[in-house]
């Protein structure tokens, strides 16, 4: 039986993760997942005491000091800091413990932003991650991650493991952040047009609502993480993303989450809040080459179940 440990467990990714394995059982692998509560992953001596215990054959590591464009703003040394730790103590342990497969996270916002490069051309694909700087609203964060790609690779040529790096675009889904400040647009916007709906008040969106983004729902995600687990062991990151074609404005967003509340007033943009990157547009032609069957959830029918997610556990949510 081997041991497929999973940081940020009880964190929306994780959550999904855990819903998703449950589907289908796979024998000679047993999932243990573990959060902060478990080993505080920026400690390199409480990631070293997880290790120990838990002696996965496998790490799915999800954990990481994630938000919004505004967190992000905020708290750039912290986002930089954080996750640099994180992922460096992860791979020590890693590789001190024999682990023989490590699936790391990196993200679309950590590509070069096309508007200070023009030599890079839209849609974006994995080659280019490192030929230009990340989009300044979230610079720590989008250095920290691409560390992972590099740390990734060294570990796979010079000790042999089979490291590999994931580059999800937004998340989305069940579980999510809602807080008002750290949180994704997504979860904002859903709290924020549940509080209207309840309050009788507008539903603002912050900025012009004008950018394009592509979002991925979370349980999609989480399949296609596990997938990856299994089945993918090349040292370049993998973008995992619907296809261009699927890149809505934050405004298109704002009006399926209205749809999926019911909510029938104006929805106000509040453009003195900043737009953060226009567009960071992807490619997922690799991930269909590998993946051909791969079929992602529709993005309003995936809102929809989000939306009501949060208004059967409004009480609980992280907020
Ligand atoms: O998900 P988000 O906060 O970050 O989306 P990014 C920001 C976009 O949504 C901006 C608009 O255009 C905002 O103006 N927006 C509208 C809002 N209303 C709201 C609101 O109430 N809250 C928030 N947060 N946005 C993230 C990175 O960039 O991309 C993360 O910061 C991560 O590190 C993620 O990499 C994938 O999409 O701009």
């Amino acid at each position: 039986m081997k041991t497929i440990m999973v940081t940020g467990g009880r964190g929306m990714l994780g959550h999904a993760v855990e819903q998703v394995v449950g589907e289908e059982p796979r024998a000679g692998s047993r999932f243990e997942f573990v959060d902060i509560e478990e080993g505080d992953l920026t400690d390199k001596v409480a990631t070293r005491a997880l290790f120990e215990r838990v002696r996965p054959h496998g790490v799915i590591h999800l954990a990481a000091d994630v938000g919004g464009l505004y967190k992000n703003v905020a708290q750039g040394v912290e986002m930089f800091e954080n996750n640099l730790l994180m992922n460096m103590h992860v791979m020590q342990c890693c590789r001190e413990f024999g682990v023989e497969k490590l699936v790391s996270c990196l993200s679309t916002c950590v590509f070069p932003e096309q508007t200070l490069c023009p030599h890079i051309t839209l849609p974006i694909d994995e080659t280019v991650v490192h030929m230009g700087p990340p989009h300044p609203s979230n610079e720590g964060y989008a250095y920290a991650k691409r560390m992972v790609d590099v740390q990734s690779r060294y570990y796979r040529r010079q000790y042999g493991r089979n490291f590999i790096s994931l580059a999800p675009t937004n998340i989305f889904g069940p579980h999510d952040n809602y807080s008002p400040e750290h949180s994704h647009v997504i979860p904002a916007l859903i709290r924020k047009c549940d509080e209207a709906m309840r309050g009788g008040t507008d539903f603002v969106v912050w900025g012009s609502g004008k950018p394009l983004r592509q979002f991925v729902y979370s349980p999609d995600l989480a399949r296609l993480f596990l997938w990856a687990f299994f089945h993918y062991d090349e040292a370049d990151p993998l973008i995992l993303a619907p296809g261009p074609e699927q890149e809505v404005s934050i405004g298109q967003i704002a009006q399926h989450v209205a749809n999926a509340f019911g909510y029938a007033k104006p929805i106000v943009f509040d453009t003195n809040y900043s737009d953060g990157q226009h567009r960071r547009t992807v490619t997922n032609q690799k991930l269909m080459s590998r993946y051909p069957e791969f079929r992602f959830t529709p993005l309003a029918e995936a809102i929809k179940a989000s939306v009501a997610w949060f208004q059967a556990n409004r009480t609980t949510a992280r907020l």
